[in-house]
């Protein structure tokens, strides 16, 4: 049975060892969303609602990495264990994994750039998305703005994401932004 869920999916972005505390690229509480976006997969799950994992998967010649040009020191290198989903998330079989990213010059923050996210949500007759996980100011962010730039209707998930804050209130700046081009901000326990 599907119920308030009946035309939603959860996308839950890049919650990888990298970016977790201990990882190349860590994002400060990064570890933190994982019990929240748990919840969230429990319910989309005991609803027949479809779930979807991005993750960042590149080369190790990637063009976002310093050492070729980019900003980042070297991350979700493909294949190795900071590629890897955080062992506590709650994937499995019914979790649809999309990469991205996988190409040398492919930037890539957002879900949708690369990928037939777009198409696959289409085709099921998705209207809605809960996003959020990991970072809060680059890939949940591109993806959240991508959604509604496809026409979905975005729920943030905003004790389920954290950012990195490169800048002190880039987070903040990132959450303002997708809340102003039409996202909701929604928080596990008033869900
Ligand atoms: C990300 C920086 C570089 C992210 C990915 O997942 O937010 N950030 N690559
Ligand atoms: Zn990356």
């Amino acid at each position: 049975m599907r119920g308030i869920l009946s035309d939603a999916a959860l996308i839950i972005v890049d919650v990888q060892n990298d970016f977790c505390p201990g990882g190349a690229l860590p994002v400060t509480g990064g570890d933190k969303v994982v019990p929240i976006l748990n919840i969230y997969i429990k319910r989309f799950r005991e609803e027949n609602a479809p779930i979807f994992a991005t993750r960042d998967w590149h080369p190790n010649d990637h063009n976002s990495f310093k050492e070729n040009g980019g900003i980042w020191p070297p991350h979700c290198v493909r294949g190795t264990s900071g590629a890897q989903f955080h062992p506590g998330l709650d994937i499995s079989g019914d979790v649809r994994i999309i990469s991205k990213g996988a190409s040398p010059k492919d930037e890539a923050y957002s879900g949708f750039q690369g990928t037939d996210l777009a198409a696959e949500l289409k085709k099921k007759g998705i209207k809605a998305l809960y996003i959020g996980g990991l970072a809060t100011d680059y890939c949940v962010k591109h993806t959240v703005l991508d959604a509604i730039k496809e026409g979905f209707s975005v729920f943030f998930l905003e004790d389920g994401s954290r950012g990195v804050d490169v800048n002190p209130g880039d987070s903040k700046k990132a959450i303002d932004d997708m809340t102003l081009a039409g996202a909701k901000k929604v928080l596990s326990y008033e869900w």
